[in-house]
């Protein structure tokens, strides 16, 4: 190959790669304090040792994600797509620092300049482009694909205003306010502004022909601008792309500004370019119809759609070879106008016929649900989509009436043979109301699960238990119509990087002294944890073990101190409920459990009192800035915690906090120091979960519900190491109708519930009338079960006690649990998408 331009040799020497020896190191970033900042050594703080420092680590992930980049190129390999609305990162200089092997080096080069490495580490912000589990998944498969050498790019939005930041009133208020991440700038992405595609709103869409081709014009045209982030694979030199887009008006300015006061208001308000990527939308498990949500998720498809096709095209392969080239994973229904999109594209510009057209769909998109819940299944009313995406809602229409929904493959013959839900199950209206994308009502809505089922070639869940639900409840009739060999199951992962050597460092060298094996090894092979089993009888090593788990709670009471100025007693058993607040995860059902546990406290002599367990109980989570009765939750956690915490009788025994803000890295700090972690859902609830593995993993136990990824963790832990409670998925509609139909009084039902919700009520914890709409959630109705679960809780909570008392046996409980943990491992998953949905292959990049 003929050098480009220039004399060879001279680029040739200029090409080498970066020397990250430890002088080299502290030489470069020194470089980026002078020269990127602009900075004196004299006056430098941490976050200015902490900003040149991410510059200098980018300058290796630049060159790693070039060579990547190239190798793709070159290869020309068969590539997955992860569209996902949500990517919670988290940190990354430490991540990039574990992944690019040069940790130690660094540590050394900042203390040489005069920092301590941990202090720089503080000093960066989290991204926090995501509400929950969902977004934190999309971001652990991110990091598996680059580890796992698998050539996967995720896409997704650059909002200006990640996840609220939670402020808690004196009153115990939930108050949001915004966050605004890129204050500073932002090291770890690279504005592409090159990148750009046009994408239109409104206007009008013209059929031409009998062919289902049209034309839409007018309307909005905004641009998409793309923003490159980098992820980098642990001890691989594979650095993968995560783009983000960014709206910008086409011409012009917008002078509507976002106001950060009014959160809603500023959520909703703006018709500008801008207010397209401003905010993440911070609502968890529901829809709300919002217009700018629509746009949001339009843009996203529109711009990633676009590139990934421009990208093809640059094989030079013919359009029908789309599905040889790339596999698009939909992160929940999310991304779900991708397809009516690709439809678009396929038959008005590149005129395709309808049938050809919608093959390649149907063999390029992969579908994973993440809840059953009703009211989290999205819907998008038809006028709101007629006016925003005219052309969207013919496409949509024409898949329901004349075309593919009524003509979709059977199974005997995948090639073309294709037959129609009406063929299949004559005379059965009630089936084609059942399954049709279009629901009938006040307006009319598309429900988007339905879309996203029928346009993809594979669906799956996240844990057994949800992937069966999927298929014999939301998805039954599809099931029947399509066959079950569609509808799999890929359980949820984490990677055990961020959620094990990161978070837990003392822990990870533990154990790789302990397997002998570098960690190199096991945190790319999870599996190896199960030889820390013979250990358990290793009197020593056990010691070490629960030594680390108590550091890790002192670090936690440590950072408490810090941030609330609260004392936190570390020898009692730590208790930790961390995540979304939702009815259906039950935080008041933990809340109800520690007021009774507070009652039956008081209730003993100050003798017995000396032998129960002492616990402290944490809490935290977000509420969604309009969901009442979620925030209604917290109001009484931190007023239950004012009155325990400072009650002279109990407060050795049992205190209780709640902390604000709930982040990425607040979890990091969380999850080593638990002895217990609750996951609580009604059973048939949670889909996965996936802090349940992440506590697990760091010989945490579990205490939960038969729900989610609790059911798979307990298969591979043994039940005698995870303490169940509750009722079973199938019990559950039975119940609710009982409550609904034959309804007992709860002083009957449940004589110890009934008494808790009587002190809150009786104003033990400040006004009970404020209470009242949360306390009468389980008073009437009670949809999530919590007078019939209340019972076997705190007899689970006893359990728990007893176990804890025999600390030499709770130790290898917690030993035991770790080292069955390797199936939760997000390189397991990551593995099964590849193989078993996108048909992708590792390619290897080398220096
Ligand atoms: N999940 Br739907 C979210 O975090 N947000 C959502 O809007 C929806 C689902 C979660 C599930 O609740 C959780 O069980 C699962 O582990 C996670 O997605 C990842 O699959």
């Amino acid at each position: 190959e003929k050098w480009p331009r220039g004399d060879e040799k001279e680029w040739r020497s200029a090409l080498r790669g970066l020397d990250t020896d430890v002088g080299s190191i502290t030489k470069s970033v020194v470089h980026h304090v002078q020269t990127s900042l602009a900075r004196q050594p004299h006056n430098l703080d941490d976050l200015g040792a902490y900003q040149a420092a991410a510059l200098s680590v980018r300058d290796n992930l630049i060159l790693n994600w070039n060579e990547t980049q190239l190798q793709y190129t070159r290869k020309a390999p068969k590539r997955a797509y992860y569209l996902s609305l949500e990517f919670l990162m988290g940190r990354t200089l430490d991540n990039a620092l574990l992944n690019l092997g040069l940790k130690d080096e660094y540590k050394d080069g900042i203390k040489r300049l005069g920092f301590s490495i941990e202090d720089i580490l503080e000093q960066e912000r989290d991204a926090a482009l995501g509400n929950g589990g969902l977004g934190r998944l999309a971001a652990c498969y991110l990091d598996s694909s680059a580890s796992q050498e698998l050539p996967l790019w995720g896409y997704g939005l650059r909002y200006k205003y990640g996840i609220f930041q939670q402020l808690i009133s004196p009153e115990g208020n939930q108050l949001e306010a915004p966050d605004p991440w890129l204050e500073h700038q932002n090291p770890w992405e690279l504005p592409r502004l090159d990148v750009v595609y046009d994408v239109r709103f409104y206007g009008q869409a013209e059929r031409l022909d009998g062919k289902g081709r049209a034309q839409w014009t007018g309307g909005q045209e905004v641009l998409a601008i793309a923003y490159d982030v980098m992820i980098p694979g642990y001890g691989t030199q594979t650095t993968n792309n995560l783009r983000l887009w960014e709206s910008r008006p086409k011409r012009g300015f917008d002078l509507n500004s976002f106001n950060a006061g009014n959160y809603e208001g500023a959520v909703e308000s703006s018709n500008s370019a801008e207010a397209i990527t401003s905010v993440l939308y911070p609502n968890d498990h529901t829809t709300f119809g919002k217009e700018l949500r629509l746009k949001q998720q339009y843009f996203w498809t529109a711009a990633s759609l676009a590139d990934i096709l421009r990208r093809f095209k640059n094989l030079d392969k013919p359009i029908t070879e789309f599905p040889e080239y790339a596999a698009i994973q939909l992160n929940d229904t999310h991304p779900t106008l991708a397809i009516p999109e690709l439809m678009r594209v396929l038959i008005d510009e590149e005129e395709l016929d309808w049938n050809t057209a919608w093959g390649i769909v149907t063999n390029t998109f992969f579908y994973t649900n993440h809840t059953v819940l009703p009211e989290a299944l999205e819907k998008w009313p038809v006028p709101l989509i007629e006016h925003v995406l005219p052309r969207h809602m013919q496409i949509i229409y024409d898949i329901v009436s004349l075309r593919s929904f009524f003509l979709t493959r059977t199974l005997s013959d995948a090639s073309s043979s294709r037959t129609s839900v009406e063929r299949k199950f004559p005379h059965d209206r009630e089936r084609l109301a059942r399954m049709s994308l279009i629901e009938e009502g006040q307006p009319k809505q598309v429900r988007m699960a339905h879309l996203a089922c029928i346009g993809s070639r594979k669906v799956n869940g996240v844990a057994e238990l949800h992937s069966d639900l999927v298929r014999t409840t939301i998805l039954k009739d599809f099931v029947e119509f399509e066959g079950i060999s569609k509808f799999g199951n890929v359980t949820n992962g984490i990677t055990p990087r961020r959620w094990l050597d990161q978070c837990n460092p003392e822990l990870s060298a533990l154990i790789s002294k302990t397997l002998k094996l570098d960690k190199t090894v096991w945190l790319k092979d999870l599996t190896k944890l199960e030889g820390l089993l013979p250990f358990t009888e290793d009197k020593a090593f056990c010691k070490e073990w629960a030594a680390i788990k108590q550091r890790n709670k002192e670090r936690l009471a440590h950072h408490v101190e810090l941030t609330l100025g609260l004392k936190v007693n570390t020898n009692a058993l730590f208790d930790v409920q961390i995540k979304r607040l939702h009815e259906y995860k039950r935080q008041t059902l933990n809340i109800l459990g520690v007021i009774h546990r507070y009652l039956t406290l008081k209730n003993m002599t100050p003798a017995k009192r000396k032998k129960v367990v002492n616990r402290v109980v944490f809490f935290a989570g977000k509420a969604a800035p309009a969901y009442y009765i979620a925030k209604l939750t917290i109001r009484l956690i931190v007023n239950v915690a004012r009155i325990i915490n400072a009650d002279p009788d109990t407060k050795d025994h049992l205190t209780l906090y709640f902390l604000p803000d709930y982040s990425v890295s607040l979890a990091e700090v969380l999850i080593p120091a638990s002895n217990i972690s609750q996951h609580i859902s009604t059973a048939g609830t949670e889909a996965s979960g996936t802090s349940n593995m992440k506590f697990c993993l760091n010989g945490g136990l579990l205490l939960g519900t038969v729900d989610g990824a609790n059911i798979e963790i307990a298969e591979e832990v043994g039940e005698s190491n995870v303490f169940f409670f509750g009722h079973l998925t199938p019990a559950v509609e039975d119940l609710r109708f009982q409550h609904l139909y034959h309804p007992v009084p709860l002083e009957q039902k449940c004589p110890a519930l009934a008494h808790v919700l009587n002190q809150v009520s009786a104003g033990l914890f400040g006004d009970g009338h404020v209470y009242e709409p949360l306390l009468n959630t389980v008073r009437q109705g009670d949809y999530y079960l919590l007078s019939d679960d209340f019972d076997s809780y705190i007899a689970a909570l006893g359990m728990v006690d007893e176990a804890y008392s025999d600390s030499e046996e709770w130790v290898k409980k917690s030993i035991r649990t770790t080292a069955k943990m390797g199936k939760f491992s997000s390189d397991r998953a990551i593995n099964e998408y590849a193989e078993s949905y996108w048909n992708i292959e590792k390619v290897p990049v080398t220096k």
